[in-house]
């Protein structure tokens, strides 16, 4: 990497319910996030984090309103993110956003579009982010981000930083699937994304996985990788707001990520969902960074 790593902390938690997430970045920083990678020899710059609209203990717990909890708060959030990822690539630096929930990813994939004609997305993941209010079991807008930057949705959410339709139906891989709702399931089976769910990454491998979904993405002029750490075994990676059993291993994540840095296609990476307070002695945040060491270069010989 001959790019300055450019760390931009998005400590948002409006998009589900569980305070908590909002401190992930700062348990990254204190899991040694820079010091690691500068031992790397690369240059890292620490942004600091977005500013987040403040939380109100009474609203923030109060019931949904009109089937998207705290969509303002979102918005808002979501736009100042946009606007510091896209200085941060316009200013010739390699975006690394640490969240937060996932509700960031439309922050950080519209600033990052806007410098890419087809930009390819893995998203790493045990769900799917792909409901809309009225498909949405809880009304959490963190399980909503990839089907906004596709186009579905409420407008305020299509519409963050300015323009819609940021990502393309065929230049999305998804892997780690494992919790779909009934919705996105129909949608994911009626439009046709590429997907690896967890039967796929145990009767093939991880390996071929990613050798198959870098081939797939061939043509894509830039790879923005989305990891929720939900995608790893909640029995190896606790501390996050929607575990779901059975998940990929921290072994199997690390051989992903190898990979995808050995590819050299992936232009923009966020790792979201770490919530240190439900996690076991930051096992999570410092695994986060493992991984992140992994994916910009870290090699055993
Ligand atoms: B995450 C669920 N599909 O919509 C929903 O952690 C879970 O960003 C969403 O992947 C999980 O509430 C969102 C049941
Ligand atoms: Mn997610
Ligand atoms: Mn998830
Ligand atoms: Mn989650």
């Amino acid at each position: 990497m001959n790019k300055t790593i450019e760390i931009i902390g998005a400590p948002n938690a409006f998009g589900q319910r569980k305070l908590g997430v909002n401190l992930g970045p700062d348990a990254m920083r204190y899991a040694d996030l820079v010091s690691r990678l500068e031992n790397l020899g690369l240059d890292v710059n620490d942004k600091g984090n977005v500013s987040s609209p403040a939380i109100d203990m009474n609203k923030y717990r109060g019931e949904q309103d009109g089937g998207l909890r705290n969509l303002p708060e979102v918005v808002e959030f979501c736009e100042t993110l946009c606007h510091e990822v896209d200085e941060t690539i316009a200013a010739g630096k390699y975006p690394l956003v640490i969240g937060g929930d996932h509700s960031i990813a439309m922050g950080t994939i519209s600033g990052v579009k806007k410098h890419y004609n087809n930009l390819g997305v893995i998203w790493y993941d045990a769900h799917g982010d792909l409901n809309v209010a009225d498909s949405s079991p809880s009304g959490n807008i963190h399980g909503m981000p990839l089907r906004a930057l596709i186009g579905d949705g409420h407008p305020d959410l299509v519409n963050i930083g300015g323009y819609k339709n940021k990502v393309k139906i065929e230049n999305i891989v998804l892997i780690g699937m494992r919790d779909l709702d009934e919705g996105e399931k129909a949608y994911i089976k009626e439009v046709g994304i590429k997907t690896y769910t967890m039967s796929d990454i145990d009767r093939i491998g991880m390996g071929q996985v990613i050798e198959e979904t870098i081939e797939y993405l061939k043509d894509t002029d830039g790879i923005h990788l989305s990891l929720d750490v939900d995608a790893l075994d909640p029995g190896e990676t606790p501390g996050t707001g929607t575990t779901v059993p059975g998940g990929i291993s921290y072994r199997e994540s690390h051989l992903a990520l190898e990979m995808l840095h050995d590819s050299q296609r992936v232009t923009s990476m966020e790792i979201v969902e770490v919530n240190p307070l439900i996690d076991i002695y930051n096992k999570t945040a410092n695994q986060a960074v493992e991984l992140l060491v992994t994916f910009f270069g870290d090699k055993l010989l």
